[in-house]
């Protein structure tokens, strides 16, 4: 059951006690399942980050009832990178892959952004046929998207179209790049995206500054040039990192890694 179009700002701040108590049903570590029906798919969102409390705040206080309202299945993973390296978004996610595994036989995986807020809750954060892009249409982008083989943001992959792919590239430091790689690694091995039109598909983005340790990738160019070659060779099968720890936190699961840093 649907509400269609939600209103979404950012303009007051978030109480996650008050978080906590408009979400009963949401157990320790920010898992859920419907009481009255199976749900059809078991989804673990998977959210890399590192200081952006204030955008999980939002993230959690918005999603944790439209994910109820799909009836999912699901778990909340905040895959924090520990130390001062530069940021590493999709070897997060990768870890994100591997650890929620851990826990629970998650067929599904929701890869997002923190400070991405879906509009419309008929933007089912569950996965297709194919591997499935969600915010298509960002307010930072005036509702369109940037280019048609925009694959960043929000993103859904079961888990047998995750491991098809040989996972996410575990080298690109910095931002940028990542999500290219991603979309060419799915085309390589014959998928295509699939896609909720630009109504159902519209979300809003936290404004914020550059992060610090996040410069833009200089080597994202030629690195997505390559993708055919390396993605093989880089991905869930090369994945090492150390794990620092794991809170369970009543709205979501930190957990809390060293993923290294660049090789020279
Ligand atoms: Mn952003």
């Amino acid at each position: 059951f649907s509400v269609g179009a939600l209103r979404v700002e950012f303009s007051q701040s978030v109480n996650l006690e008050e978080v906590e108590k408009m979400n009963p049903e949401v157990r320790e570590g920010g898992r859920y399942a419907p009481k009255d029906c199976k749900a059809l798919q078991k989804v673990a969102v998977i959210i890399p980050f590192r200081n952006r409390e204030e955008h999980l705040k939002y993230w959690l206080y918005y999603l944790h009832p439209i994910l109820q309202r799909q009836q999912l299945d699901y778990g909340i993973y905040v895959i924090n990178q520990a130390g001062e390296e530069t940021f590493n978004r999709a070897k997060l996610l990768n870890i994100g892959f591997e650890e929620a595994l851990k826990e629970y036989d998650y067929d599904c995986f929701v890869f997002s952004d923190v400070d991405l807020i879906p509009m419309d809750d008929r933007n089912i954060y569950k996965c297709y046929s194919q591997p499935r892009h969600l915010s298509v249409s960002m307010d930072k982008f005036g509702f369109r998207l940037p280019y048609n083989q925009y694959f960043g943001g929000v993103s859904a992959l079961s888990k047998e179209q995750f491991v098809k792919i040989n996972g996410f590239p575990n080298d690109y430091w910095g931002w940028g790049g990542e999500d290219d790689d991603i979309y060419n690694r799915l085309v390589f091995k014959g998928m295509r995206i699939s896609r909720p039109d630009a109504v159902v598909g519209k979300c809003r983005m936290i404004r914020h500054s550059r992060d610090q340790k996040n410069e833009p990738n200089p080597q994202r160019f030629d690195r997505i040039a390559r993708t055919r070659e390396t993605m093989n060779s880089d991905g869930l099968n090369t994945l090492s990192y150390k794990l620092v720890k794991t809170d369970k936190y009543p709205l979501y699961t930190k957990i809390t890694v060293d993923v290294g840093s660049p090789k020279k």
